[in-house]
């Protein structure tokens, strides 16, 4: 291998297409892919720059999660004389399709994902034609739901996706799960066979306005042009304002007729409320926990933005804090009241903090495991989505509200405790837990052959960057990241950790570095995983997308063996014969190495790293990483879940033990 990192037999690398910079609102308009060309009628000019206007582009907290930071002020003149300017922009005639796509211009949509296909290409068309948005075009449509999705979590903006008649569009429907349950604002088109077919057995029909439903806030058909502003406006409203899936159902002749119309000026509400409880739930709260003697906070991804917040109430009540996989990468670092995760991968002190305390408050969290949550103490919720409140376990008190505006009203009430000993005893626990986990795992692991998947993980988690966004696969790819990729802050670590798909980690990355051509983006992934949506490794060589495939490939679904071994089932069905995929990635154009040997994984992952376009590291890791306990018992069983969580606990935590000690030689002597 070549010191600017390209082994032999991979292509030259092209230099990067021009491509938009970081989606950083508000960016740059960029050079649409072809430019008008001559014998099209041009769309008429967007009035403004193709950007999102001032309340147009939806912001969530940069550190995403389904919540909305404060946006810009939605007074002043001068502002408020833009967005006018901005919205009353004329609109001449446009074809249904193109009002679409303009649509989505005006509220942030910088590129549609999809593929082709008959009644989707009016709208394919638009999209040529209007600058501002593009069209990427992926290998299965799955991906391009999984992109969107991504794409929303990483900037916290609206994204698009879209598929063709029937079959086109169902493939969208995992994708779109993932997006609608990690609350990541996307609007889906899925476009219909010819509006007078409806309802007769067509060629290629489904019933995509009932096939979204439950993947949706708001999934409706378009039936006539006139229908057609208002509802695109709706959609938009729901999949922003709830934060998850809208669908636009739009049949193909209806795309290509004539649009209404539209001189009215219309605005989006694109920032969230602070959604503050009311002043009867925070009076109980406090008396609550002044009444506690041991309080333990419990983080979901509704802590997104509200780290501050959660240290102070911490640090006022001497509470340990513990995590659900989707509250990591907000809340455990520079967190000295940190005690781990819970849940079926968790680590540390999590469980004894959330059990031993006498109030429990959960907060921004609706983690799914109601065996992990104990029944015998008192326990608060504090969710910003009413329904999710009191669906996990027995409330004491339930309250809707966002974590942070919750936090900011409640810990000035409270009375500050003096009393450290839980918490001291609950990070010395968790101290302890960790080191123990780590002797197990630490002998020869530098000289394991095939490589142990924790080793590789911890070497990753070392040389990746302090702001790379990390997509991971589901199966044992979720167990590495939760356990050795830190947060900082910076970092992203983006997953399918709500709904549990397969193979999202690729088409994920895709989505995530379309935003940020320049920011480190990685992709976790399985062998199972990545050979699912494999065709969409392509993606990356057409886009010279940058995307870092760093590839756990242990020839087999090792998750579901695991399940299989804990259930006392003989594995089966688990196994694959793979191919040697860094050749597969080199034949493809990308930079493809294999690392079967530990002293060759550093400097693969750095030329990786180095490598100005796409790579793939193929590590042969270990199928028997985990140390199984000598005896299942049946009893384990609140079960599997408790069973394959003390399992995984047997391997390592890699720099989260550091942080540990560091948190218990801090505990301030007497
Ligand atoms: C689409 C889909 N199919 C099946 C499953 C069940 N499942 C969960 S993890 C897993 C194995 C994943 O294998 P791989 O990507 O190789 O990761 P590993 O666990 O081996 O590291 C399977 C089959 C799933 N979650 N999603
Ligand atoms: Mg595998």
């Amino acid at each position: 291998m070549g010191k600017e990192g390209a082994p032999a037999g991979t292509p030259a690398h092209r230099s990067p297409a021009p491509g938009p910079g970081p989606d950083t609102p508000p960016g740059p308009a960029h050079p649409p892919a072809h430019p008008f060309p001559p014998s099209l009628p041009a769309l008429p000019a967007s009035p403004s720059p193709p950007r999102p206007g001032p309340l147009a582009a939806p912001v969530l907290h940069p550190h995403g999660g389904g919540r909305y930071a404060d946006g810009p002020s939605r007074g002043g003149a001068r502002e408020a004389g833009a967005r006018r300017a901005w919205v009353d922009g004329g609109m001449g005639r446009q074809n249904v399709a193109e009002l679409f796509v303009d649509t989505l211009v005006r509220a942030g949509v910088r590129r549609l994902y999809g593929v082709v296909g008959d009644s989707l290409n009016p709208v394919v068309d638009a999209v040529r034609r209007t600058r501002g948005i593009e069209w990427v075009q992926v290998r299965h449509e799955e991906s391009a739901a999984f992109a969107a999705g991504a794409e929303a979590q990483v900037t916290g903006r609206l994204a698009a996706c879209a598929g063709s008649c029937g079959p086109g569009n169902l493939h969208l429907v995992n994708g779109l799960y993932d997006a609608h349950r990690s609350m990541a604002p996307v609007l889906a088109l899925a476009s219909h066979i010819p509006s007078s077919e409806i309802g007769l057995g067509y060629f290629q029909e489904t019933h995509p306005d009932q096939l979204f439903q439950r993947c949706s806030h708001y999934c409706e058909l378009v039936s006539t042009p006139r229908q057609t502003p208002r509802l695109l406006r709706t959609a938009i409203q729901h999949a922003v304002g709830l934060g998850g899936v809208s669908v636009v159902v739009l049949p193909g002749d209806v795309a290509a007729e004539q649009a209404p119309e539209e001189s009215r000026a219309y605005d989006l509400a694109t920032t969230r409320p602070a959604v503050r409880p009311g002043d009867a739930e925070i009076d109980e709260l406090a008396r609550m926990v002044d009444a506690a003697d041991r309080v333990t906070l419990f983080c979901g991804s509704g802590t997104a933005g509200a780290h501050a917040e959660v240290m102070q109430f911490a640090e006022r009540v001497k509470a340990p804090v513990g995590h659900a996989l989707r509250g990591k990468e907000f809340i455990q670092y520079d967190n000295p009241f940190d005690v781990g995760m819970s849940g079926l991968l968790g680590y540390g002190a999590a469980y004894e903090a959330t059990h031993e305390c006498d109030l429990l408050i959960l907060l921004g969290t609706d983690f799914p495991y109601s065996a992990f949550l104990p029944d015998d103490v008192r326990i608060v919720q504090v969710d910003l989505r009413p329904e999710r409140l009191g669906r996990r376990s027995r409330l004491d008190l339930a309250v809707w509200g966002d974590v942070r505006e919750t936090l900011r009203c409640l810990v000035p009430r409270v009375r500050p405790k003096s009393d450290r000993r839980f918490l001291d005893k609950m990070l010395r626990k968790h101290e302890r837990a960790l080191e123990g986990v780590v002797r197990a795992y630490t002998r020869k692991v530098e000289k394991h052959v095939p490589l142990h998947p924790e080793y590789v993980a911890s070497v990753l988690d070392e040389l990746a960057d302090d702001d790379a966004v990390f997509t991971v696969d589901t199966g044992m790819c979720n167990v590495w990241a939760a356990r050795y990729l830190t947060p900082n802050g910076r970092r992203r670590i983006i997953g399918s950790f709500s709904h549990g798909s397969m193979a999202n980690a690729l088409p994920q990355a895709i989505g995530a570095q379309f935003t940020d051509r320049n920011r480190q983006v990685v992709s976790v992934s399985g062998d199972g995983g990545f050979s699912m949506l494999m065709g969409d490794f392509l993606t990356l060589v057409q886009y010279d997308l940058p995307v870092k495939v760093v590839l756990f490939n242990n020839s087999s679904l090792g998750m579901v063996e695991l399940e299989m071994l804990v259930a006392g089932l003989p594995s089966h069905g688990t196994s694959y014969r793979n191919p040697d995929f860094a050749a597969v990635a080199r034949a493809a154009g990308a930079y493809g190495v294999r690392v079967e040997k530990p002293k060759q994984l550093a400097g693969a992952l750095k030329d990786a790293f180095r490598h100005r376009g796409p790579a793939l590291v193929d590590v042969v890791t270990d199928p028997n990483a985990l140390s199984i306990p000598p005896k299942i018992q049946a009893d384990m069983v609140t079960g599997f879940a408790l069973s394959a969580g003390k399992m995984v606990l047997e391997g390592g935590v890699g720099r989260m033990l550091q942080l540990a000690r560091s948190n218990v030689r801090n505990i301030p002597r007497p």
